[in-house]
């Protein structure tokens, strides 16, 4: 495998009409949950991606299911709880901004992963790990699940890639959410915050002093996204600026951190220079703020070339 990850599916309902989510009537089916957009994010540019979870055994575990099998993501290591049900959550329609959320995950299946369920085989099957800060705020056997997974990728030398995916909804107090959340980013080889994330994380508000404050913690590489403005790299080696792709009608912003990770890191893994797999992180984000669902706008490999291409001529 190219990429493992962990964490939490959900199925969410996209409202079809605008208003709070109280007063629409009408919804959309769709999937949710950070990690497993990028597994399908991988998937979809053909490298391999296992993504390891809970599921309830009813309806929407086996709609998330069905879904990850036709994107052809490696599930073997999706455990099916007789307990406990498969969270899901509501999403209303916006034109601009984030849109009104309300989660129905307390207790779910997914927050009852443990360590018992982890599978060093499986694991040590992937080259790279890919985290986000989410599965952090669930439970604590999802948090032991997070710690042990880390720990061991990196005795076995693999590297791992850490979003902060802030969801302060999730957490109990703002100071906890930002010492367990840098807790896991100093121990990731790759820290892909937003700039607000940053800013609240470490106290800095310039790119290159919040990409520092981790670099002196032992991250090898901060990359930080400004939105439509691109993204902020910085290793000890280079840092730089890569501008966005300008895009002509924002529809769904959120899932577009989780497209820029997909390209991010599967640029990486591929050997790309730094700045040209930021490139690659912006393209994805782009192209996912282009439709509702979170893993939509996702594309395929000849798609992210085309839409390169369009921009950059041959050389993209
Ligand atoms: O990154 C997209 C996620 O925010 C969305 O899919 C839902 O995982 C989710 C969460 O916990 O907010």
């Amino acid at each position: 495998m190219d990429v493992v990850t962990f964490g939490e599916a959900m199925v969410m309902f996209v409202a079809e009409e605008p208003g709070s989510l109280q007063k629409v009537s009408r919804f959309q089916r769709a999937l949710a949950g950070a990690e497993v957009n990028t597994a399908i994010g991988f998937a979809r540019l053909g490298l391999k991606s296992g993504w390891v979870s809970k599921v309830g055994n009813d309806v929407f575990g086996n709609y998330i299911l069905e879904q990850l099998r036709q994107e052809q993501v490696n599930i073997e290591q999706v455990h099916i709880s007789a307990s406990f049900a498969t969270g899901f959550q509501l999403k209303a329609k916006v034109s601009e901004g984030d849109p009104e959320v309300q989660y129905f995950r307390k207790h779910s299946a997914a927050s009852h992963l443990s360590v018992a369920d982890f599978d060093e085989a499986y694991f040590r099957s992937a080259k790279h790990l890919h985290m986000t800060g989410i599965p952090l705020a669930l439970s604590s056997s999802m948090r032991e699940f997070a710690k042990h997974a880390q720990s061991f990728m990196r005795k076995e030398g693999k590297t791992i890639s850490f979003d902060p995916n802030l969801r302060p909804a999730l957490w109990t107090t703002k100071g906890e959410m930002i010492r367990v959340v840098n807790e896991y980013a100093f121990k990731s080889d790759y820290v892909l915050p937003g700039i607000e994330e940053g800013k609240l994380l470490t106290g800095y508000t310039k790119p290159s002093d919040i990409a520092d404050f981790y670099l002196k913690r032992g991250v090898k590489l901060v990359v930080i996204k400004l939105g439509s403005k691109g993204a902020f790299y910085k290793s000890c080696d280079e840092e730089g600026y890569v501008p966005g792709y300008r895009v002509s009608k924002v529809v769904d912003t959120v899932g577009a951190g989780d497209g820029f990770a997909v390209g991010l890191i599967s640029g990486i893994l591929e050997g790309m220079p730094v700045f040209q797999a930021v490139m690659r992180g912006n393209a994805i984000g782009a192209l996912a703020v282009q439709s509702i669902g979170d893993s939509d706008g996702y594309p395929n490999r000849k798609e992210l070339d085309s839409f390169m291409q369009k921009y950059h001529g041959e050389d993209a």
